[in-house]
Protein backbone atom coordinates (compact mmCIF):
# COMPACT_ATOMS: atom_id res chain seq x y z
CA UNK A 1 0.00 0.00 0.00
CA UNK A 2 1.11 3.78 -0.73
CA UNK A 3 0.16 6.94 -0.49
CA UNK A 4 0.02 9.85 -2.77
CA UNK A 5 -0.97 13.51 -2.44
CA UNK A 6 -2.81 15.53 -4.88
CA UNK A 7 -3.20 19.35 -5.64
CA UNK A 8 -6.93 19.72 -6.64
CA UNK A 9 -7.85 23.30 -6.87
CA UNK A 10 -11.42 22.73 -7.95
CA UNK A 11 -12.15 21.90 -4.05
CA UNK A 12 -13.58 24.95 -2.57
CA UNK A 13 -16.03 23.67 0.19
CA UNK A 14 -17.05 20.87 2.34
CA UNK A 15 -19.97 19.42 -0.51
CA UNK A 16 -16.36 19.19 -2.67
CA UNK A 17 -14.56 16.77 -0.09
CA UNK A 18 -17.80 14.76 0.90
CA UNK A 19 -17.99 14.00 -3.10
CA UNK A 20 -14.39 13.01 -3.91
CA UNK A 21 -14.25 11.16 -0.75
CA UNK A 22 -17.71 9.19 -1.95
CA UNK A 23 -16.31 8.82 -5.42
CA UNK A 24 -12.98 7.84 -5.11
CA UNK A 25 -13.45 6.14 -2.05
CA UNK A 26 -16.04 3.33 -4.18
CA UNK A 27 -13.03 3.02 -6.63
CA UNK A 28 -11.37 -1.02 -5.83
CA UNK A 29 -7.95 -0.68 -4.36
CA UNK A 30 -8.35 2.43 -2.70
CA UNK A 31 -7.92 2.16 0.69
CA UNK A 32 -7.85 5.55 2.55
CA UNK A 33 -8.99 8.82 0.89
CA UNK A 34 -8.08 11.93 2.63
CA UNK A 35 -9.44 15.99 0.91
CA UNK A 36 -8.78 19.01 2.81
CA UNK A 37 -10.84 22.59 1.38
CA UNK A 38 -8.20 24.39 2.99
CA UNK A 39 -5.33 22.93 1.36
CA UNK A 40 -7.07 22.33 -2.38
CA UNK A 41 -5.15 18.41 -1.41
CA UNK A 42 -6.18 14.68 -1.74
CA UNK A 43 -4.22 11.93 -0.42
CA UNK A 44 -5.14 8.44 -1.35
CA UNK A 45 -4.04 5.00 0.09
CA UNK A 46 -3.39 2.66 -3.62
CA UNK A 47 -2.60 -0.92 -4.44
CA UNK A 48 -1.12 -0.65 -7.91
CA UNK A 49 -0.43 2.22 -10.45
CA UNK A 50 -3.39 1.33 -12.53
CA UNK A 51 -5.60 2.19 -9.17
CA UNK A 52 -3.96 5.36 -9.01
CA UNK A 53 -4.07 6.29 -12.92
CA UNK A 54 -8.48 5.70 -12.44
CA UNK A 55 -8.54 8.11 -8.97
CA UNK A 56 -6.81 10.58 -11.67
CA UNK A 57 -9.48 9.48 -14.00
CA UNK A 58 -12.14 9.60 -11.72
CA UNK A 59 -11.34 13.20 -10.43
CA UNK A 60 -11.25 14.52 -13.77
CA UNK A 61 -14.91 13.16 -14.53
CA UNK A 62 -16.61 14.36 -11.57
CA UNK A 63 -14.72 17.81 -12.16
CA UNK A 64 -12.17 17.79 -9.98
CA UNK A 65 -8.99 17.77 -11.96
CA UNK A 66 -5.88 17.31 -10.57
CA UNK A 67 -3.32 20.43 -10.89
CA UNK A 68 -0.21 19.03 -13.66
CU1 LIG B 1 -17.73 22.48 -2.81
Amino acid sequence: MANQTFSVPNISCNHCVMTIKRELGALKGVSSVDASAQTKQVTVGYDSEATLARVKATLEEIGYPVAA
